[in-house]
């Protein structure tokens, strides 16, 4: 006699946790690889510098900043000595693929999934990519390590209980903090108390708030585990200064904590390639790597914290857009560390 939750693992095997940028294809042009060809370890490239959404910032290091990595202030902290040294960044998605900008990044790597062979799809690069990278583009916490948790295959699918399995592996693992760009429309109570198991050991739980939004801020739009009040629930807009806008694609719901850049947003995917995509799987990682400057920075100042901690000082750092005050598409508003944005 199988469990009710056999069964319905059975009757949703292929459907729980699907990939956001697969949700809006239509919408976006997934796999837009740009001119960005590494040459030799010296990192001679091009650029197509036209779109808007790169920027060459630093010219010390010959780094392209992309877009959300600006806004989000992250060079207010690199100046400051906190660039995510010492900290872990576990990566809870489809694999990250070596990529020179990843060099020497992951530390630990476990899969559930069964494929052993380099991940194909190119959704966890990317994440990481925002996270970490440090090459040709740089992530928000270009310092960090990450930990690569392959949790959804090739095709985008995955199970909730790999999902489970690997948020208790990176606590185990010593990361600091989980980054999930991952979600479905099922409380599955393991996962709740996975996650509250994280949080209770001071690693907080950065999720993308889904991509199933229609639009309109007074309708909800659910997605697990961003739904979990002990996660940081991320949504997706389209920086522009005081005129920024929630994504149309992204969720409304009480839940939401705050939104990043997540639209047309450049990153690392296989063969040491760079591809512009668009979600809340894209903003969650800006955010994640915010996390691990926060604590970096707590470190350094030998300030103990907590999950609940990082959630409270990345709300001091989110600014109000859209709707004034607290709204349900971007919550407390876009995070940023630059005081003049
Ligand atoms: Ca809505
Ligand atoms: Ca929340
Ligand atoms: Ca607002």
């Amino acid at each position: 006699m199988k469990s009710e939750i056999e069964l319905y693992f059975e009757e949703h095997k292929n459907k729980q946790y699907k990939l956001f940028p697969h949700s809006f294809d239509k919408e976006v042009t997934d796999i837009d690889v740009k001119e960005l060809t590494v040459t030799n370890n010296d990192k001679t490239t091009t650029i197509d510098v036209s779109s808007s959404d790169v920027t060459t910032s630093d010219v010390t290091t010959q780094a392209y900043i992309p877009k959300g990595v600006s806004v989000i202030g992250a060079s207010t902290m690199w100046s400051r000595g906190i660039n995510g040294s010492g900290v872990i960044v576990a990566v809870i998605d489809t694999g990250i693929a070596t990529h020179l900008d990843l060099l020497g990044k992951v530390v630990i790597r476990r899969t559930y999934t069964g494929e052993i062979t380099p991940p194909l799809n190119s959704h966890g690069t990317h994440v990481a990519g925002t996270i970490a990278a440090n090459g040709l583009i740089r992530g928000v916490a270009y310092q960090a390590l990450l930990g690569d948790y392959r949790v959804l295959s090739n095709s985008g699918s995955g199970n909730y209980d790999w999902i489970v399995k690997a948020v208790y592996d990176a606590v185990y693992d010593g990361c600091d903090v989980i980054s999930m760009s991952l979600g479905g429309p099922v409380d599955y109570p393991p996962l709740r108390t996975a996650i509250q198991y994280a949080v209770n050991l001071n690693v907080p739980v950065i999720v993308a708030a889904g991509n199933e939004g229609d639009g309109n801020i007074y309708t909800n739009e659910y997605s697990y585990p961003a739904m979990y009040s002990t996660t940081h629930s991320v949504g997706a807009a389209n920086y522009n200064g005081a005129n920024t806008l929630p994504a149309f694609f992204t969720n409304s719901n009480n839940e939401v904590d705050c939104c990043s850049q997540g639209v047309n947003v450049i990153s690392t995917i296989p063969g040491n390639l760079y591809a512009y995509m668009s979600g809340t799987s894209m903003a969650a990682p800006h955010i994640s790597g915010a996390a691990a400057l926060l604590i970096q920075q707590y470190r350094s100042t030998g300030t103990s914290y907590t999950a609940s901690k990082v959630y409270s000082d990345l709300a001091l750092l989110s600014k109000d857009i859209y709707i004034p005050g607290n709204d349900n598409a971007t919550g407390k508003g876009f995070v940023t560390f630059n005081p003049t944005l």
